[in-house]
Parts: structure tokens; C-alpha cells; sequence
């Protein structure tokens, strides 16, 4: 894998080493995106909230090719180092018209850390926009540069939130520390799909949280992809 960025890519460097995330638009063709976002649909109940779907990669084999982006992994390796694994085997995450905000939070594994938290990361977050994000339809929201605070939020914090807004295909990308959740989806009818992918670093164990890959969707897979999915293939 090159590590070698190009200007696009340096400046999202740049914007998650000082805000803990960045947008990379138009890296999915529309077309593409709209089909993901369908098909996990058909696999997903609509019932005016946020639904997950955990273990994606089972059912839709064809979110493969957004877990090796070129672009997502020399960022992930830039701020993982090499080598690096998938951990989640990839999450819809679909936020329905009336769905409400989620919990502003750091993501695991720093709930198990000592505080203050590590600077560099212990996980790297992607979300692929699957429909526009909008504020109106349950954007993730963002605490620019809080992941350089060395905690989690607290009960009293307020605001300072982003919303993380995209066209389909763009993909969002922040460092497990940045404080995070849902918007609320207060629109009538538009629907938010995101796919969830997620990086380790080699030196952090993944924990049985999320469903394997299965062994016959895994064989089907690039080697590249394979080799990412070392630690979340069934034995
Ligand atoms: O669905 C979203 O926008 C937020 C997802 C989230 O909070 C997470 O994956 O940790």
C-alpha cells in the first residue's frame, strides 16, 4: 500500500489531526451508492427510527469495494499504521424520518482506557454516505477537535456540534476520540443510510462484539479485503 497522499487527501489529514474528522466527497459513484442503500433497505425494518444492521457484509458482499478504497486506506494507515484490520464487519446504519439523536459519545475501545486518552487513535471510523446527509435527516454530528480533549463527553457539555453533511458517495471519516452521535431525522421523508466501517490498529485485540464474516462470503472476497478481515473471519 503507497503512503503516499495526494493533496486532497493531505488536507483531510490535516482537518482529522485538528477536528477529528473530514468529509472526502464523490469517492462512490451515485449509482452505485443508491443500490447499497436499496438493498440494505429490503433487509431492514422501517419503523420511524434508527436501525442498524449489524454484520453487512454477510448479506451485502458488494459493500467490499468501500472497505478498500484506496483513499480510505492510506488515511488509515497514516493514522493506524500498518498493518491494519477491519473490526466490524461493516454496520448499516439507517436513520429514519422521526428517528430521534443518539448519544453524544467516544467510541469503543476508549471506554476501557485510562483517562486522559491517547492522542493518535485506537480506531478509525468511516461512514459512507449511502443518501445525502443533510441536518434534516440525522447527519452525524461531530465536537470538532474533542479528540484531543483525553475524555468522554460529560452530562453537562452542550453543543459545539457539526453536522457532517454530504452528497451520496461522499464518505466520512473521524478518529474513534471525537465526540459523535445521530442528529435527529426531523424531516418528513427523507431517509439517511450510512455504511460503517471501521479500522484497528494491529495492537488492539478485537473484541467479539460484532458478528464474523462468514467463511464462504470471505472467500469471495480481493486478497486485500481477505487480509483485512484476518481477525473478523470465522474460524
Ligand atoms: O449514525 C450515526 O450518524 C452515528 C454513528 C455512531 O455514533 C457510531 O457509529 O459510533
Amino acid at each position: 500500500m503507497s503512503e503516499i497522499l495526494n493533496t486532497a487527501e493531505e488536507a483531510a489529514c490535516r482537518q482529522l489531526e485538528t477536528q477529528g474528522y473530514t468529509v472526502l466527497e464523490g469517492l462512490l459513484d451515485e449509482e452505485e451508492a443508491a443500490r447499497l442503500d436499496t438493498q440494505a433497505r429490503q433487509l431492514m425494518a422501517d419503523r420511524s427510527g434508527y436501525v442498524k444492521l449489524e454484520g453487512a457484509l454477510n448479506p451485502i458482499p458488494a459493500l467490499a469495494p468501500l472497505c478498500i478504497h484506496p483513499a480510505v486506506l492510506r488515511l488509515a494507515e497514516r493514522f493506524l499504521g500498518a498493518p491494519f484490520y477491519l473490526v466490524n464487519n461493516a454496520c448499516m446504519m439507517w436513520c429514519q424520518p422521526g428517528a430521534p439523536g443518539g448519544h453524544l459519545h467516544a467510541d469503543w475501545p476508549l471506554g476501557d482506557v485510562p483517562q486522559p486518552y491517547p492522542p493518535w487513535p485506537l480506531l478509525l471510523q468511516t461512514m459512507w454516505m449511502l443518501t445525502d446527509f443533510t441536518a434534516e435527516n440525522g447527519a452525524t454530528r461531530l465536537v470538532p477537535g474533542t479528540h484531543l480533549s483525553g475524555k468522554p463527553p460529560g452530562t453537562t457539555e452542550d453543543g459545539g456540534e457539526v453536522p457532517a453533511l454530504g452528497r451520496r458517495g461522499a464518505v466520512l471519516i473521524w478518529l474513534g476520540g471525537v465526540w459523535h452521535r445521530n442528529g435527529a431525522n426531523t424531516s418528513v421523508d427523507q431517509h439517511r443510510m450510512g455504511a460503517n466501517v471501521a479500522y484497528i490498529p494491529r495492537f488492539v485485540h478485537r473484541p467479539e462484539l460484532w458478528p464474523r464474516v462468514r467463511r464462504e462470503v470471505y472467500q469471495g472476497f480481493p486478497e486485500q479485503l481477505q487480509q483485512l478481515l484476518e481477525r473478523s473471519v470465522e474460524p
